[in-house]
């Protein structure tokens, strides 16, 4: 039975030592409830750090017990957490990814050396328990290295991973020396999910950019396999929070909060103790109102909650130090003697006081300086049992995305967040109910299982794209049975795209000439009389003659305008208007100018404008616009616009690859059709074909081909294995 098995750095338990004993107690956090009811099913598991050095004479005793909860433990020796765990994930890949990165970030080989190990660690524990229809969802940044460590020992296992942190944009991502390797280990995922659509973007842009991996829209081509990329904002456990709301504990602290409070209205923040949860920022917006508004004072207090996190690192414990003097600050300044404006705790809180709070509170001010989602915002809106209290959220948490009806503000802009906590403070109530209601829509229907749901399926989903794709690429079966039509055959007709097709593209369009390897393969084919070869292709014609004139294949050059039989001249489509060319051409110029390295090629009866030497991504933003700008001139003007790999040509209507081709097909009764080509003038040749032609596509994109390659080399190879075919069934 095909089990699930979830990774993540820490596991979802508790350790508690009493007398050299070990108690564990499951832990309650977001991520362990929402997986809650996979992790227990069944075979399924949970591999993690079980969050503190364990004594070796214990490991044993401890790994029996976290059986008992469907845990498996890896555990760290104190140089682990130091190097990979405090050093590479804590102090490089979180601050680069919340954009903190720094003159001062320090990239130090050995903290990469023990991430890498550590990684390795939890792949071999993935691997004690892994069977090959296994489902593998690794979680969080540090683990980016985990899905290819395991990809590679098990190639067809399904692998989900899910970053809970932003990812940054390409400018920080590439400060880091081992960008690529960190990528390349994503990429061992068939799925990776982030919590919002602009750390999608950012990922992919960042692949694009660092890797030569071809990408198309979401879908991102690793040789053999599709990885998908795509937004899954993480939910919470809502029902959790409202039943807590509700229940009679919980009424009776919000009762004790009521009469500690009185009149005074409650602004509650929550958060781990870390500089990108914006808590001085938010300190320095309540000094502000106080300074500004000294009618709030004695009226608000700001309870904040910050719960003891990294403390060993040494930002964090900078930042607390400032935290503590802030607050003495202001409370020194403007507290009376009953009445103090920040409330500070430096602890975790049970979650039933943590429940009463967010029941209680009159305002909660979320306002972190970057954060991939922040669940307590949600957790907040679930526990609005009432419909009634205002959410002050920050615009660059992952939340805001969906939480739209909360008063979103810039962390940075301190008098904006004090304006909003003014207009919090003063909310009628019908506007509160009316915002709160919306937004506890979304937490309900988005929430944890939700999240899980579509995570799962999609991943799934991925895993049937992957097979569907296997089964059309031509290789070993299938290629077989290419072959053993074309062996039974006599008459073959066979159409070869060349750019990208026969060869690969080089930066020069002129460089991409044919080589002996390529001269060789031709020459096996037409040793057989069987086969008619024809070279179709969007080529100049001159080309074309200069290089294949003299051999016995058939050339159609310029997408259909010319064509020239074995033995015989050029031959040009006639009576077609080339009037529309210097308009066009007008236009072309004015794209060269703003775009260095792109130019113009001309063609009898097409204008094409190359951009495989701009600038990576200027060329592509370029094409675009070119594409906008000839759209209703092209039709205009029975032109067809076709967008090619670095280029986009204008070309005559009338004239295309299918129609050349059909023109031969008609001419006589070949009993083997066959095409190959890459781009989406090869597109017209597959559909104009016959059914039963094997009509090949190089390259992993959709089309109306049946079969696909993914190269040139995988192109030369079939060519080579069918020139053999008979000439072994010959002999
Ligand atoms: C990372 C990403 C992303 C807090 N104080 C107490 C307490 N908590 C609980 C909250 C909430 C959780 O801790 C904090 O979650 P956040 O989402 O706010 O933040 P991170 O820990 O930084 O988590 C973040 C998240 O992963 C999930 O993908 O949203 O962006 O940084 O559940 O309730 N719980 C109790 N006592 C406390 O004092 N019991």
């Amino acid at each position: 039975m095909p089990k699930t098995i979830i990774v993540s750095n820490r596991l979802p338990v508790k350790i508690q030592e009493n007398e050299g004993q070990y108690q564990l107690l499951p832990s309650e956090g977001g991520l362990a409830t929402g997986l809650g009811s996979i992790y227990k099913q069944g075979d399924n598991v949970w591999i993690g750090w079980p969050g503190q050095a364990i004594d070796d004479d214990k490991k044993k005793q401890v790994a029996e017990q976290l059986k008992e909860l469907s845990l498996v433990p890896v555990y760290l020796t104190t140089d682990d957490i130091e190097e990979y765990y405090e050093g590479f994930s804590n102090s490089v890949l979180w601050p680069v990814f919340h954009y903190y990165a720094s003159t001062y970030t320090t990239y130090k080989p050995s903290n990469w050396e023990y991430y890498r190990l550590v990684n390795e660690c939890f792949k071999d524990a993935v691997l004690s328990v892994a069977e090959p229809n296994d489902t593998i969802w690794i979680h969080d940044y540090q683990l980016l290295l985990l899905p290819e460590l395991i990809r590679r020992e098990r190639p067809d296992v399904s692998i989900g991973f899910f970053l809970h942190i932003p990812f940054p944009s390409h400018e920080m991502f590439r400060l880091i020396p081992w960008r690529a390797e960190l990528l390349n280990g994503m990429l061992g995922a068939d799925l990776v999910g982030f919590h919002t659509f602009d750390d999608v973007r950012h990922f992919l842009s960042s692949v694009s950019r660092i890797l030569p991996t071809p990408i198309s829209s979401n879908i991102i081509t690793c040789q053999e396999r599709y990885v998908v990329a795509e937004a899954f904002p993480m939910g919470i456990d809502d029902k959790k929070y409202e039943e807590m709301a509700r229940s009679e504990d919980v009424a009776l602290q919000i009762q004790q909060i009521k009469e500690t409070f009185k009149e005074t209205k409650i602004i509650l923040s929550v958060d781990r103790l870390d500089y990108s949860k914006g808590i001085l920022q938010r300190l320095q917006a309540l000094e502000l109102l106080l300074q500004d508004n000294p009618e709030y004072i004695g009226k608000i207090t700001l309870y904040m909650v910050v719960v003891p996190s990294r403390d060993k690192v040494p930002q964090y414990m900078e930042l607390r130090n400032q935290i503590d003097k802030k607050v003495g600050n202001i409370n020194a300044l403007y507290r009376t003697l009953d009445w103090a404006p920040v409330n500070y705790f430096y602890r975790s809180v049970p979650f039933e006081t943590l429940a009463s709070l967010y029941a209680s509170a009159d305002v909660c001010l979320v306002s972190p300086m970057r954060d991939g989602m922040n669940l307590v915002s949600k957790e907040y809106v679930a526990s609005r049992v009432n419909d009634d209290g205002v959410l002050i959220l920050s615009e660059m948490a992952g939340a805001s995305r969906e939480l739209i009806d909360a008063i979103l503000v810039n962390p940075n802009n301190v008098i904006q967040v004090k304006d909003a906590i003014i207009q919090a403070l003063n909310m009628p109530l019908e506007e509160q109910n009316t915002r709160m209601r919306q937004m506890r829509q979304i937490v309900s229907k988005f929430n944890v299982s939700h999240w899980v749901k579509i995570f799962m399926d999609r991943l799934d989903e991925v895993k049937f794209m992957q097979r569907s794709l296997q089964t059309r690429h031509v290789g070993g079966a299938t290629q077989q049975s290419i072959i053993n039509r074309y062996r039974n055959t006599n008459k073959r007709l066979i159409f070869l795209d060349y750019d990208g097709t026969l060869v690969d593209f080089k930066p020069n369009v002129n460089q991409a000439t044919p080589d002996a390897e390529l001269y060789e393969i031709l020459n096996d084919l037409l040793a057989d009389p069987a086969n008619h070869l024809v070279l179709i292709s969007g080529r100049k014609h001159e080309n074309l003659g200069d290089w294949f004139g003299n051999t016995n294949i058939y050339l159609i050059a310029e997408h259909g305008a010319w064509f020239k039989q074995p033995g015989m001249e050029w031959h040009k489509v006639g009576g077609l208007s080339t009037n529309w060319k210097p308009e066009i051409s007008d236009i072309l110029e004015k794209y060269i100018d703003r775009t260095p390295g792109s130019f113009i090629e001309e063609k009898t009866y097409s204008l094409v404008w190359h951009y495989r030497k701009a600038q990576n991504g200027l060329g592509e933003l370029r094409a675009n616009e070119l594409m906008n700008t000839l759209k209703f001139l092209a039709t205009d003007k029975g032109l067809q616009l076709l967008p090619g790999d670095k280029v986009v040509e204008v070309k005559n209507m009338e004239i295309n690859k299918g129609k050349a081709a059909l023109t031969l097909v008609d001419e006589s009764d070949y009993d083997f059709i066959m095409a190959l080509g890459d781009d989406l003038t090869d597109e017209d040749t597959f559909k104009a074909l016959p059914d039963s032609a094997t009509t090949i596509k190089v390259g992993t994109g959709a089309s109306a081909a049946k079969f696909f390659l993914r190269n040139p080399d995988e192109v030369r190879s079939l060519l080579k294995a069918l020139a053999v075919s008979t000439t072994v069934n010959q002999e």
